[in-house]
């Protein structure tokens, strides 16, 4: 049928399908995350998608970042793994060095730079069977692997911004602020993705064409790093609840919170930093347990 389906996704929503920890777990229940990205411009990226990640919940998580920027890396967060791969000119060289990794999540993207290096990598990493999730500069090589994408057995998920989602469907900004509805929903459908289009009022769409809208969040996060932290939170939750999308909209929804929360405690709409949402994620989380 051609009826929109259209939702706005609740606190109710959160509510009902947030996943509890349960009693008997251990770490590897809860899934094992590689967050593949930064580059020398930018190390900080892939650092605050992986301590995103672990404050949403994720057993164990690994950074895959170029050799060049490890120790920087690696030396910020004793939570997370740090694993070196080949690099050139201070970016991913291309091939990866897969021995020994168990991955139940990818998230790749954030901080990667847009060399042929990172062209090479990221169209080899959509192969891996695992849910994977794209963002950032992963986003800039689209047409390079989205028909590999359309054949994913693997759940796929895409959080573009607009001025990205413009990149993907050949539109200008302008066509994509007029039609985020429209345009995410023939670009899930074709390719079979989940796409978070970025905001105020943050849109998933579902590869059946279902769409839930995002209320939570506010201009504090319009700052770089922001989205970084949502693909580490998107990444966790998508380890820990049965269902794609709710896992998908429930982490906008947090992050949103996350911001919400923080200027009403205290902060200003001005002062937020990318690492003042990690680290109201607590908060946000308690509230939802
Ligand atoms: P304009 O010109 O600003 O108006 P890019 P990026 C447009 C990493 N980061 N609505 C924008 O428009 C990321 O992970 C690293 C409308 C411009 O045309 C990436 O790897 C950090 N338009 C890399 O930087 C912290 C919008 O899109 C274009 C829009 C590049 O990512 C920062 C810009 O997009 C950053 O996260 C909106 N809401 N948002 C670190 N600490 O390591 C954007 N545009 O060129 O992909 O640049 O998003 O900064
Ligand atoms: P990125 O551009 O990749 O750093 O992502 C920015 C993140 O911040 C996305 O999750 C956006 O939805 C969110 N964001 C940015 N600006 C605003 C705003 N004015 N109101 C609400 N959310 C925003
Ligand atoms: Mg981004």
């Amino acid at each position: 049928t051609n009826a929109a389906r259209r939702f706005v996704w609740e606190r109710s929503d959160v509510m009902r399908t947030m996943p509890k920890r349960r009693r008997s777990s251990h770490k590897g229940t809860y899934g094992k995350l590689l967050v593949v990205g930064g580059s020398k411009a930018m190390a900080g990226a892939v650092t605050l998608a992986a301590k995103a990640a672990l404050r949403s919940g994720a057993g164990l998580v690994t950074m895959a970042v170029p050799e060049t920027v490890y120790e920087a890396v690696a030396n910020r967060m004793p939570e997370a793994m740090c694993r070196p791969w080949p690099a050139e000119g201070g970016a991913f060289a291309g091939a990866a060095d897969w021995d020994g990794l168990d991955v139940d999540a990818l998230a790749v993207g954030p901080g990667m730079g847009r060399t042929e290096g990172v062209r090479r990598l990221v169209g080899e990493l959509v192969r891996k069977p695992v849910p994977l999730i794209l963002d950032a500069d992963a986003l800039f090589f689209w047409d390079d692997y989205a028909e590999q994408v359309r054949r994913r057995s693997a759940p796929t998920v895409i959080t573009p911004h607009p001025g990205e989602m413009a990149r993907i469907v050949r539109r200008s900004i302008r066509e994509v602020e007029h039609d985020r509805f429209g345009l995410s929903k023939r670009l899930a459908m074709e390719y079979g993705v989940y796409v978070v289009l970025k905001g105020p009022y943050t849109i998933v769409t579902a590869p059946d064409g279902s769409q839930y809208v995002n209320t939570t969040g506010n201009p504090a996060l319009a700052k770089g790093g922001s989205g970084d932290v949502l693909t580490g939170i998107v990444a966790a939750f998508l380890l820990q609840h049965e269902a794609v999308q709710p896992a998908v909209s429930n982490a906008a929804f947090v992050h949103g919170k996350a911001a919400d929360w923080l200027v009403q405690h205290g902060h200003s709409p001005w002062d937020v930093l990318a690492s003042d949402v990690v680290e109201a994620l607590p908060a946000v989380l308690a509230s939802l347990a």
